[in-house]
């Protein structure tokens, strides 16, 4: 058989090899990813096996065969050190098959990316609108409430806790207040740098409940059942990053629309989910920080409220110059 007609050979089994175990092994069969919770993840997933696949095969290829030549054209008695200059074909070969199988990656996940980037949910699509701010160290998550407009006195806001209706898109706007967050929501293979001063546009699909979710193992081996997906910070933003977590209650249309009037949402597992609170009945100072920053455009400097007047975070605070 010439050299050729076996490359030929060796590309096609490699090919079928690839093929077919990216078919079998569409999802996560390994448990290298969460659990997966949106339309896209397993896709997601899916790409990024058919990439460990190529990588991996093309690791053992490359140590295999530098073993074989260090054993093979190891130090011999009688035999004299032979200098060569190189084969050209095959230099051919191992520059043009990974420029290959790259281009075909690169064509490969457009249908993807495109889908994750640019397909925003139609206006038929029911989608939940949601403003999320990020600061230093917390989420927090504003809904336009029932006149479906942002920044009127019946939005409603949540610290800490996002709730979504189950297969509905979610459209939100994702903002900083203060230095450079990243939104990641593992479960939906979702990740999204939140810039100050940027008003990032970004979408997922959560297509599971969040109560439906497989027990977590725990480092001791335990099962932990656990109601909600997570979300967490992706940017190192501070002496606090990592306590910047919250949680993501993916719920029926009935518990959402229930949680939005302010209703009290206890899941099977017996959670109450926290109750979200509306512009014109903030208590806490705590409330009023968020909402005035919500209120206003986060490039605009926000005096600090009046309660704060000779308290200990603003020492050479004289007041108002009014
Ligand atoms: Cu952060």
């Amino acid at each position: 058989m010439s050299s050729r007609a076996l490359a030929l050979r060796w590309s096609c089994a490699v090919a079928v090899l690839v093929a077919a175990a990216t078919t079998a092994l569409a999802s996560d069969p390994w448990g290298l990813f969460p659990e997966s919770a949106s339309l896209e993840a397993d896709r997601v997933d899916g790409l990024t096996y058919l990439i460990l696949w190529i990588t991996g095969i093309t690791l053992v290829g490359v140590q295999v065969c530098m073993l074989w030549f260090l054993w093979a054209y190891r130090r011999k008695d009688g035999v004299r050190a032979k200098h060569t200059h190189g084969n050209h074909t095959v230099e051919m070969v191992w520059t043009v098959a990974p420029a290959a199988i790259l281009v075909f990656l690169a064509l490969y996940q457009m249908g993807l990316w495109k889908d994750l980037k640019s397909s925003k949910p139609g206006d038929n699509e029911n989608a939940v609108a949601v403003r999320i701010y990020a600061k230093q160290f917390e989420w927090m998550f504003r809904y336009p409430g029932p006149d479906a407009q942002f920044d009127t006195a019946d939005d409603i806001f949540s610290n800490k806790t996002l709730v979504v209706p189950v297969n509905h898109p979610v459209n939100a706007e994702l903002r900083a207040m203060d230095v450079i967050h990243s939104f990641y929501l593992p479960n939906m293979r979702f990740k999204q740098d939140a810039v100050p001063g940027l008003h990032g546009r970004i979408w997922f699909r959560p297509n599971k409940l969040s109560i439906d979710r497989k027990p977590l193992r725990s480092s001791r081996g335990a099962e932990v059942k656990v109601d909600y997906f997570d979300i967490v910070c992706a940017e190192l933003c501070g002496s606090q990053h990592t306590t910047m977590a919250a949680k993501l209650y993916v719920v029926s249309d009935d518990e959402f629309a229930k949680w939005q009037k302010g209703d009290e949402v206890t899941l099977a597992s017996g959670t109450k989910i926290p109750r979200p609170s509306r512009t014109d009945a903030l208590q806490s100072p705590y409330d009023f920080i968020w909402s005035t920053w919500a209120m206003q455009d986060d490039l605009k400097v926000v005096a600090p409220p009046k309660w704060h007047k000779g308290g200990p975070f603003y020492p050479d605070y004289k007041g108002d110059e009014e």
